[in-house]
């Protein structure tokens, strides 16, 4: 069972593993390789086969957990040590300290979203952006621009919402937790830091950024808080079945084939520190 830690917490040899592990994972030519996980992103930002899997739905938070395990596992490959890490933006909020230091995630972009300047992802000879929904080759960031990191206290007012979700089930939710995570109810933690990191991370292609998983393992561990206070069986998922476009608690996430109901308890796969 895999401990996740804070990106602040990591040491340096911890560091240096997810990063040789996520270069590699970026050399493999086939398979599920980094850029299968930018593509099927891309993929399932809007509706597939009449479901909403990955965004503005239910699902958004199950369909993610899963999405990080299969990239936790396939690192797990190269370096079985690698656990995923969660950057926790209402603690670390400069944009020089973790998780972007010259020896992990690297710096801002240069003049307002251009090209990473520094670490290991800067340029595409270092890091190459080959599926993408713009032309740029290397990795963008426009940090602080538009968007906003949320508050510890923004987080305490989701997780003590006790309603997972409420209908239309979507974007426009006006209530519920999952829609408070996600983006379009206020305080909306999740949307509002792909927007502060801002270049690729505010693009449908944002997994190109790995910080990308350092957000979303954050956003899958205030899940999880609120999981623990609210409880993680199958009733607690809403709707529970039913509902058009919308993936119930015993349907199949795609393209991962295992339903939601098989994702709401971790605790027998990862914890967090
Ligand atoms: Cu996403
Ligand atoms: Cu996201």
């Amino acid at each position: 069972m895999g401990t996740r830690k804070s990106v602040a917490a990591l040491t340096a040899t911890e560091r240096s593993n997810l990063v040789g592990a996520l270069k590699a994972l970026k050399a493999q030519s086939t398979g599920r390789n980094y850029d299968w996980f930018v593509r099927t992103h891309m993929n399932y930002f809007s509706t597939v086969d009449g479901h909403d899997y990955a965004h503005h739905s239910p699902s958004f938070l199950p369909w993610h957990r899963v999405y990080l395990q299969e990239l936790e596992n396939a690192l797990k490959v190269f370096n079985p040590a690698v656990d995923l890490p969660y950057w926790d933006w209402t603690t670390n909020r400069s944009t020089s300290g973790p998780p972007f230091t010259s020896d992990f995630m690297g710096g801002n972009g240069s003049g307002g979203n251009g090209p990473v300047l520094t670490g290991p992802f800067a340029g595409s000879g270092n890091w190459r952006i080959n599926v993408s929904a713009t032309s740029s080759t290397a990795l963008r960031r426009a940090m602080t621009l538009r968007g906003s990191l949320p508050t510890s206290s923004d987080v305490d007012t989701v997780v003590v919402v006790s309603t997972y979700d409420v209908e239309p089930w979507g974007s426009s939710s006006s209530g519920g937790m999952r829609n408070r995570v996600e983006g379009g109810l206020a305080p909306g933690l999740h949307g509002r830091v792909h927007n502060w990191v801002g270049g690729h991370m505010a693009q449908t292609d944002s997994p190109n950024d790995p910080v990308f998983f350092l957000h979303h393992c954050n956003i899958d561990r205030v899940w999880s808080r609120w999981q623990a206070r609210w409880g993680y069986d199958a009733d607690r998922y809403l709707p529970g079945g039913g509902v058009e476009n919308v993936v119930d608690v015993d349907e199949v996430l795609e393209p991962f084939g295992v339903t939601v109901a098989s994702t709401l308890d971790h605790r027998g796969a990862y914890t967090y520190a």
